[in-house]
């Protein structure tokens, strides 16, 4: 019988759950999340997680610096920018041999990592360096092994070459807000990290795609990077959260030091915003507790760096992950 009020016709056992993938948030929902009482916003995170992840385990990636140093940007965290090379003492290096780093992939292997990133210090590549970086990328994949690059921006050619080499990943993060982002970088735009991005995105490479948090921003400012993410066509289907790594030299060593949940909440915020993503608890724990790494944890970050280096700086011992992860009962992925 018509009653003349809509209601929802979907029979209850028709309906899926409702679709928790949003393309449309709104700054304020983003804050109002990050405002929400510690355990509340936990609590709700993890039951995101718990409905797209299996809980228990982590994804394994490791870094390599396939070309440290002698970067021509002045993005203020970094220590591999010319520009603060006297201070940092970071010495440029050229690109590495191809076998050079398949020895090391090799290693990353055996040690159970499943993604394998190969980091350059460029701005963007030029394309007889993509020869060889696409040379990497067949023979990393040979092995088995996810890959992903980080090379700076990219044009769209660049990027239907790297998927013609098989490569599985691109990371280019936008590293904070549109607003605070020029505090951080002044040569080179938003605009042209999000360019970069659907050039990723068009030639079906997979985005990974997230930002520092520590610098020196507001709330406001690390809402406004996961609201960036989470309203691009796709969600980055690999979200890296840093915290910053303070190195000597950097413009931003000695910024006052960001309160670790804050840290766990934007991990948290992430995990709700962009649900089915892998978050990465990434650069800073080397500095972080074994407390606070399992918060993240709890807050839906399920991948981390392994390895004993991230590109120029120390991350933890792999045995010191291990040894956390059995306490937690974490399944290395
Ligand atoms: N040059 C390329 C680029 O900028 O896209 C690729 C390498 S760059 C080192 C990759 C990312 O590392 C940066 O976007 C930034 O998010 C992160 N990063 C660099 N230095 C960092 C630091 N001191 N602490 C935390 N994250 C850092
Ligand atoms: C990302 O988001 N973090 C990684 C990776 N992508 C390339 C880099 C962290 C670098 C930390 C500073 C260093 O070791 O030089
Ligand atoms: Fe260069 Fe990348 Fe470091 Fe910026 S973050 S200075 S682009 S290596």
């Amino acid at each position: 019988m018509d009653i003349g009020i809509e209601t929802d016709r979907t029979p209850a056992s028709e309906a899926g759950p409702p679709s928790e993938e949003r393309h449309d948030w709104l700054a304020e929902e983003a804050l109002a999340l990050f405002g929400l009482p510690f355990a509340d916003l936990l609590f709700q995170a993890q039951a995101v997680h718990r409905r797209h992840h299996d809980p228990n385990a982590v994804q394994l990636s490791q870094l390599l610096s396939i070309k440290t140093g002698g970067c021509p940007e002045d993005c203020a965290y970094c220590p591999q920018a010319a520009r603060y090379a006297g201070g940092t003492g970071v010495v440029a290096e050229k690109l590495m041999a191809v076998d050079a780093v398949l020895a090391d992939a090799r290693r990353a292997k055996a040690a159970g990592a499943s993604r394998y990133c190969m980091g350059a210090a460029w701005r963007s590549p030029k394309d007889k360096d993509l020869d060889q970086v696409a040379e990497m990328i067949e023979g990393v994949k040979a092995l088995g092994l996810e890959t992903c690059v980080t090379l700076g921006m990219l044009e769209a050619h660049q990027a239907a070459r790297l998927k013609e080499a098989g490569l599985d990943y691109y990371n280019h993060n936008v590293d904070t807000s549109e607003e605070f982002y020029g505090e951080i970088i002044t040569t080179r735009g938003y605009d042209e990290r999000l360019e970069t991005l659907a050039h990723v995105r068009d030639a079906g490479i997979h985005v990974c795609s997230g930002g520092i948090v520590g610098m020196g921003e507001a709330r406001a400012d690390r809402a406004g990077m996961l609201v960036t993410l989470a309203n691009l066509p796709q969600h980055p289907e690999s979200v890296p959260i840093n915290r910053l790594v303070q190195v000597a030299g950097t413009p931003l060593d000695a910024v006052s030091e960001l309160d670790p949940f804050e840290f766990v909440r934007t991990i948290a915020v992430a995990r709700i915003m962009m649900p089915a993503s892998y978050v990465r608890l990434s650069a800073g724990r080397e500095d972080m507790s074994d407390e606070l790494q399992a918060l993240c944890f709890l807050a839906g970050a399920n991948s981390i760096f392994c390895g004993e280096v991230l590109l120029t700086t120390p991350n933890p011992e792999h045995a010191d992950d291990m040894r956390l992860f059995a306490r937690l009962g974490i399944r290395p992925e």
